[in-house]
């Protein structure tokens, strides 16, 4: 399908959720996974007083907890690393909370206990949302409702979901250091509480960088390599990188839903079987995405997130190579 257009896709879920407007929102959806891999959310059910709390004492963590740590490091990065170093540094301030398969947030040292009660909610808001989004997607791929999150169950029967708490401050030489360095990620869906003043996201558009405009109260959601791999290339894990800022302190709050680390991602055979029919008659080149288990992809991403996604996608091909064929060791 061609892009409707060249606006970032904000989405309405009132729109999505019901009514007459129902077919146009879904088609805009079906639009933004298809040819951005990003969009963003408005009316998501996330409580406007919940973001608002959150983003009061993920501020307040930062001044008293990071702050003076973070200064400390960048005053001597940039007084002792050359340009070249620099371009592989991150100007980002940032801890981790884990909310399934078994919530940390509790055992996380440096967080006050509101604090705690506020990230524990934001963590099921979060879930909520982005099994409602895999369901939405579902349905726009054709798929049985449920698939995609049955996809992300590993043994235990859920998925990973983590937080990762990020502040990204002022830098004085924001043409020599980036916030975060251009990746893809390597989940599911992500969900991200992104400051409303200070913008910095940037994803990777027909060759173009394009900003993800802030907006108070949104939610941008992006997907990850693992359901480019799940939806056969329909969807597509787009590269994006934060921009440092020479003036404001920019908050972000991404959670990543994905995968329970033993779950076996691959193609939904619906997709493989609609891709063939679709490309009989050309030159049969049917793209080929990999089985794998997700914490062995995890092994490879925790080396190689900043490089290109079609490398690992390779590397696990060849690893089910592999496996189906055992070097015998008798
Ligand atoms: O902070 C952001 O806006 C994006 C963070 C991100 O891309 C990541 O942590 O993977
Ligand atoms: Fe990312």
């Amino acid at each position: 399908m061609e892009s409707t257009g060249d606006s970032f896709p904000v989405l309405d879920m009132a729109k999505l959720a019901a009514g007459d407007e129902r077919p146009q929102a879904m088609a805009l959806l079906r639009d933004a996974c298809e040819n951005w891999g990003f969009f963003e959310l408005v009316n998501h059910g996330v409580s406007l007083e919940l973001m608002d709390e959150v983003e009061r004492l993920t501020k307040a963590h930062y001044v008293e907890r990071r702050e003076e740590k973070f200064r400390d490091f960048a005053r001597e990065a940039l007084a002792t690393k050359r340009p070249d170093e620099l371009a592989e540094v991150d100007w980002e301030s940032t801890f981790f909370l884990r909310h399934l398969p078994v919530s940390d947030v509790s055992y996380t040292p440096g967080m006050d206990d509101d604090y705690k009660a506020a990230m524990g909610e934001f963590g099921k808001a979060v879930e909520k949302l982005a099994e409602t989004m895999l369901e939405l997607m579902d349905e726009n791929l054709g798929l049985e409702k449920g698939y995609l999150k049955a996809a992300f169950r590993g043994s235990e029967g859920l998925p990973t979901l983590g937080t990762k708490v990020s502040s990204y401050p002022p830098c004085s030489r924001p043409e020599l250091v980036k916030g975060l360095r251009a990746h893809t990620d390597a989940g599911g869906v992500i969900l991200l509480f992104q400051d409303d003043q200070v913008s910095g996201l940037q994803l990777l558009k027909d060759g173009r960088w394009v900003d993800v405009p802030p907006m108070k109260h949104a939610i941008v959601v992006n997907l990850g390599d693992q359901l480019e791999v799940i939806t056969n290339g329909k969807y597509k894990s787009v590269l994006h990188r934060v921009v440092a800022q020479i003036d404001g302190n920019r908050m972000s709050i991404a959670s990543f839903y994905n995968p329970g680390a033993d779950a076996v991602i691959y193609p939904a055979p619906a997709l493989v079987k609609a891709n063939e029919e679709e490309e009989e008659e050309e030159e049969k080149e049917i793209e080929m995405y990999p089985k794998f288990v997700f914490e062995d992809y995890m092994k490879l991403y925790i080396e190689k997130k900043f490089e290109a996604k079609e490398p690992r996608f390779k590397a696990m091909k060849a690893m089910e190579t592999l496996n189906a064929h055992p070097i015998s060791t008798t």
